[in-house]
């Protein structure tokens, strides 16, 4: 337990509103709430942990009292939950703790809210927040309304919104929902017209504050907003990464790690779009899934997935596995995740000792080491060539004659080597990207 007084906490004359963390079960993690609560702007002053969860009152009735002292001793504002509590949990906590008691889920949803900057992922975030207050409406739940009341952020719903009643709520969601929807179609139409005709397709995916945009503005010269907070970037953006003739790639190819892939002086490399995307976090609020959206069509849609990861996380491994278990759970209705490139990005070299990486480099032994902060993505720039290169195959395909339309989706992305018209159809010598070989499957001739 750390705890401080409330008068050390003030700095500069500007008090903050300070927080006590509470995490029950086996899979709490209160280090990372810390960062979910510092991230919002509040202070932790004080952790309360147990091992087991209360059904009643997610800590159980010992602890609840035991924290009830920790608010009166510290003045902490509020309590944050690891979990997601249930109403009425949340209202026994409440009244044990005497403030108001945000859970992981509101913590997150309020972070999207302020980080949100388009107009799609405010709509993403505001369903997410109707879909959490649904069935908590009636319990009057205190901190809904008071965090984010106090300057946290500016959006946040004041208390005349509490008295939207559900139906009210639902006919707003229902709204919500179609207009995503809409942009989802847009999206589409979009994705497809890029598909058909430009430059293949890579994505960033990862672990949110893995460094994902560090990596796009390095390798595409943009300066997009990077900051160490969780849940800095909350769209997806796609940007040209040109390509290379002999040598151009010399002054960004000063990797520090080994790993595959050292993009050589002279290499030849093509251009690629590069999308940057939402970052995941483990035990995800249901709540947010719409907002993971444009990041998973892209990681479906695109030739190659690079998976970023902060080498210098102490839970590396299992942020890496969360990141694979969503997308696995996505993609569990496709059987798309086999065909797909991915390349295992370890970013922040530059916070490790030598033996640290030493032994990451044998445990990871087909990652890329990288500091993109440092310039040094030339690893990067090497392995996704050779993924783009692994990722096309070449394949024959017969083309009906009542079916020529279908070549029109060729042009521009595939290498034909030759092309012949026989009594059966076209028949087509390609080199494809797999995603696009798949799609053409049917076509396909010894
Ligand atoms: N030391 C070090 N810091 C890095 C490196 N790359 C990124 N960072 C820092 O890590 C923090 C997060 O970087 P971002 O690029 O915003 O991370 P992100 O994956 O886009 O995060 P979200 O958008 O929140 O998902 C920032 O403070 C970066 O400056 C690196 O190679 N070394
Ligand atoms: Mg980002």
């Amino acid at each position: 337990m750390t705890q401080r007084s409330q008068k050390e906490r003030k700095t500069d004359g500007e008090a903050l509103q300070g927080a006590i963390l509470v995490g029950a079960g086996e899979d709490r993690q209160l280090e990372e709430l810390a960062r979910l609560s510092e991230t919002l702007g509040l202070e932790v002053i004080g952790k309360l942990e147990q091992g087991r969860r209360d059904g009643a009152g997610y800590l159980g009735r010992g602890k609840r009292e035991e924290l009830g002292g920790l608010v009166g001793v510290t003045g902490a504002e509020f309590v944050v939950s690891d979990d997601e509590l249930s109403a009425s949990q949340a209202r026994v906590l409440e009244k044990a703790a005497g403030v108001p008691v945000v859970d992981r889920t509101l913590l997150i949803i309020r972070i999207f809210e302020a980080h949100a900057r388009d107009a799609a992922s405010r709509l993403e975030v505001e369903l997410a927040e109707l879909t959490y207050r649904l069935p908590r409406v009636r319990g009057g739940y205190k901190a809904l309304s008071r965090l984010g009341g106090g300057g946290v952020t500016t959006r946040g719903p004041g208390e005349q919104q509490l008295e939207y009643d559900r139906r009210v709520i639902r006919q707003r969601m229902e709204r919500i929902r179609k207009r995503l929807a809409e942009e989802k179609a847009a999206r589409e139409v979009r994705g497809a017209r890029l598909k058909k005709e430009g430059p293949p397709s890579v994505v960033l995916v990862g672990y949110t504050n893995a460094g994902k945009t560090t990596i796009l503005n390095t390798l595409s010269g943009e300066s997009r907003s990077t900051a160490d907070r969780l849940f800095e970037t909350l769209e997806t953006t796609t940007r040209l990464v040109a390509g290379t003739v002999s040598g151009a790639a010399g002054n960004r190819a000063n990797g520090t790690g080994s790993g595959s892939g050292e993009e050589a002086p002279g290499a030849v490399r093509p251009d690629f779009v590069l999308t940057d995307t939402v970052g995941f976090i483990r035990k995800l609020p249901t709540q947010l899934v719409h907002s993971f959206a444009s990041t998973l069509e892209a990681a479906r849609d695109a030739d190659v997935v690079i998976l970023c990861a902060d080498a210098a996380s102490e839970k590396l491994e299992e942020e890496i596995r969360t990141v694979e278990d969503t997308l696995a759970e996505a993609f569990s209705a496709e059987d798309g995740a086999t065909w797909r490139e991915v390349v295992l990005c370890l970013n922040k070299m530059d916070l490790l000792s030598g033996d640290r990486r030493r032994e990451l480099a044998s445990s990871y032994p087909d990652a890329v080491f990288i500091s993109a902060k440092r310039d040094a993505t030339g690893p990067l720039l090497g392995a996704i060539n050779d993924a783009l290169a692994r990722s096309r195959v070449r394949v024959r395909l017969l083309i009906p004659h009542s079916e020529y339309g279908a070549v029109g989706g060729l042009y521009g992305r595939a290498e034909i080597h030759d092309r012949e018209d026989t009594e059966e159809g076209l028949k087509l010598d390609v080199t494809l990207s797999k995603p696009q070989a798949r799609r053409y499957a049917h076509y396909r001739t010894a």
